[in-house]
């Protein structure tokens, strides 16, 4: 055989090692649009970095990336196969597209783009919760896109809504305010009615902030009920947080005042206050929560967010709650502004309801930051609008 034969023997050789390396390297990424679906590259924001919520770039959270829930797991040996991935938006979010797929499934497999077409549209946006206005808009905008021809079929036109849904939701700031600069302890404040999950919330943020180096420390602001520093208490062990708590029926604003000062003392990094849960109609207790806010900022202690948790299947109501415990949190801003830095969006796990992101971000202009996901330590992401459209107006 002449010598040139072997040349290009190895050089396949060469070539097939090569391509079986890099393939086995590659992990597979979280899917944005799954195979069939396919989204126009150029018009789709960039993907989000896998940042830890609250931590800027700039910190190095290599050992903070791993999921929290990877702190209670022992790390593969060698040779073992690799553990399950957790579970995407897109699995946890399955109860939220079952309800929709039906309608969405029905503009997929019509042959054209019908009145009907616009009505089941329609029906899956209000069952998204999206709100009356912005589906009108939405769909205004598409039926446009249609008469003018630049749409001509339901699978152009589903994407054409994922795109705009995205692109109205692409440009918030979500990352969460630390003042890495000396002084006092950050702040960050947890608002909402009841039983939203911002006692969970907490635990899951505090884990997070732990694993990327943070001290933390937890103020048991609700003093409504012994159970609940109780709550605090358990979260706080298990995240590897401090915890300052009160008498039960004490004054909160006073617990978040000692916590404050016991972390300036410790020179703990960042303070997480809980505080009991409220009618955003009941006025007493919003003026009670406005102190909470202004001591909180009294000593040493720096409030860079005041979150307010969102139950993702409250619906529209959510607004509402927005925009009053926005005003009782406004202390210090000029009138009309929102205390409220940021909306953690819990359940959404559970519900089929997302679409309230729509109305906070939009008529509000406030950042949905958080998004709870289930009920455990690492069930928190910050909310991704890519992955949260892809999962809601799934067909398939
Ligand atoms: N499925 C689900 N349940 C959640 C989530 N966040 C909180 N919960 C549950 O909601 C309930 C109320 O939570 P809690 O933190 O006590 O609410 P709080 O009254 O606002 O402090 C608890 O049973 C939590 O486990 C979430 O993201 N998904
Ligand atoms: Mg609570």
């Amino acid at each position: 055989m002449p010598n040139w034969i072997y040349l290009v023997l190895a050089a396949l050789v060469l070539l097939v090692g090569i391509a079986v390396v890099v393939v086995s390297r590659r992990r597979p990424g979280r899917p944005i649009a799954p195979p069939g679906r396919p989204v126009p590259a150029p018009d789709r924001p960039p993907q989000l970095p896998p940042t830890v919520p609250g931590v800027p770039a700039e910190v190095d959270t290599s050992v903070a990336v791993v999921e929290p829930s990877d702190l209670d797991q022992a790390p593969a040996a060698p040779g073992e196969p690799e553990t399950a991935e957790r579970p995407t938006f897109r699995a946890r979010m399955a109860k939220a597209r079952s309800a929709l797929a039906g309608a969405l499934l029905g503009v997929r497999t019509r042959g054209g783009i019908t009145a009907e077409t616009w009505d089941d549209l329609e029906e899956a946006l209000l069952r998204a919760d999206v709100g009356v206005k912005v589906c009108d808009e939405l769909l205004d905008g598409l039926k446009a896109r249609v008469k003018s021809k630049e749409i001509a079929d339901p699978d152009q036109l589903l994407d054409a809504l994922r795109i705009e849904m995205v692109t109205r939701l692409a440009g918030a700031d979500r990352t969460l305010q630390f003042d890495a600069s000396p002084g006092g302890p950050n702040v960050w404040l947890f608002v909402g009615v009841n039983g939203v999950g911002k006692t969970t919330t907490i635990g899951k943020v505090a884990a997070q902030q732990r694993a990327a180096g943070r001290s933390v420390l937890m103020a048991a602001g609700d003093t409504f009920r012994a159970a609940a520093a109780e709550q605090l208490d358990t979260w706080a062990q298990r995240a590897g947080a401090d915890l300052v708590r009160g008498n039960e029926g004490g004054d909160p604003s006073a617990v978040i005042f000692d916590a404050i000062e016991s972390a300036t003392a410790k020179h703990v990094d960042l303070v997480l206050g809980d505080t009991a849960g409220r009618l955003h109609t009941k006025t007493n207790l919003m003026d009670e929560l406005a102190k909470v806010r202004r001591v909180a900022a009294k000593g040493a202690g720096r409030v860079t967010e005041v979150l307010l948790v969102v139950d993702a299947t409250t619906g529209q109501n959510g607004l509402t709650q927005a925009r009053e415990f926005g005003r009782a949190t406004a202390v210090g801003r000029s009138a009309g502004d929102s205390g409220v830095t940021g909306v953690v969006l819990t359940k959404l796990d559970g519900s089929a309801k997302g679409g309230i992101v729509f109305a906070i971000e939009t008529e509000l202009g406030l950042p949905v930051k958080l998004v709870g996901l289930g009920e455990t330590i690492d069930d928190l992401v910050v909310f991704d609008p890519v992955e949260f459209i892809d999962a809601l107006v799934a067909t398939d």
